[in-house]
């Protein structure tokens, strides 16, 4: 794609050199950014997130062929778009949901596909609400140091996947978390590869895994920052040491082209804990623009069958 150039330390931010809209006619990938960590029960700052992201984003985007190692460029393929971030919740976390939802309802209404841009992890719990209403209940692949299974009353960071199960969201069967390093006493039957078992294993032995598990079903990618060792990824609300590198993680996301991704979010970006080199918030930026590889791809892959 030619670009209006900008250099990368100046102009305007959008997601990936994507453009801002507030207009979902026409747009196949919206992105959109959710300021929100009054879900956290560690560290707070995800709120920072989306916009430390976009500012590393520009790097990521910089290339008019695209993203290495995908070899095409995404907003070739699909118009993208940046739809900012969502507010009006701020101080007021009963209104997260809610405000979320219909966000995140109008934009699929368009028959766009969604990634969005945490905030700490709860935010995937509206996200997940809107996007299983559409498609019925999901496939999710999980990578986080955590499970978010919690048995407990209380909704927040480290319980909404055990509320979007019981809410009948999340297919269980089809589901699976990687790169777990934190006790999980409940699986709820969703298939685990710890932490361990990524440093055994392949990232493509990985990927065929979590291929074997999916199939054919209608997935959502969610990517919590602290699946990555803190060596990469130290910005971060709830930090886990052993975990895999960004390149790692890259490779197994490379390998996940083929499943049917109908939307993503990418996690738990705490900028204000890095240190001078945003090495977090670049991480996020270059993990988000794989899972957007992933979404264009399963786009492409459904309009093929019509
Ligand atoms: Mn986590």
């Amino acid at each position: 794609m030619a670009l209006d150039w900008d250099d990368s330390y100046s102009g305007d931010l959008s997601f990936f050199r994507s453009g801002r809209t507030d207009d979902p006619e026409s747009v196949d990938l919206a992105i959109l950014g959710i300021p929100y960590d009054l879900g956290t029960t560690g560290r707070p700052g995800a709120r920072f997130g989306p916009r430390a992201i976009r500012e590393q984003s520009v790097h990521v985007g910089e290339f008019e062929w695209g993203l290495w190692p995908w070899n095409f460029d995404v907003r070739d393929a699909h118009k993208v778009r940046d739809f900012g971030d969502v507010q009006g919740f701020t101080a007021y976390p009963d209104r997260l949901t809610p405000v979320v939802h219909e966000k995140a309802k109008s934009i699929l209404a368009s028959g766009a596909n969604l990634l969005c841009l945490g905030g700490d992890h709860f935010v995937s719990y509206p996200l997940l609400k809107a996007h299983a209403e559409i498609h019925g209940p999901l496939a999710l692949v999980h990578f986080d140091a955590h499970s978010d299974t919690w048995v407990d009353g209380d909704l927040n960071h480290g319980t909404m996947f055990y509320h979007g199960i019981r809410e009948g969201w999340i297919d269980c069967s089809r589901s699976i978390h990687v790169g777990l390093r934190t006790p999980n006493p409940e699986t709820h039957g969703i298939e685990i590869i710890d932490a361990n078992a990524c440093l055994e294993m392949s990232a493509q032995a990985v990927a065929a895994r979590i291929k074997d598990r999916v199939g054919t079903a209608k997935a959502y990618l969610t990517f919590d920052i602290d699946f990555l060792d803190p060596a990469f990824a130290p910005a971060t609300g709830t930090p886990v040491i052993g975990g895999p590198s960004v390149a790692y993680a890259r490779h197994v996301l490379e390998g996940l082209a083929g499943l049917d991704f109908v939307g993503g979010d990418q996690v738990e970006v705490a900028p204000h804990y890095e240190g001078p080199s945003q090495i977090t918030a670049l991480a996020g930026a270059t993990i988000a623009a794989d899972i957007l590889y992933l979404l264009s791809l399963a786009r492409s892959q459904r309009q093929d069958k019509i």
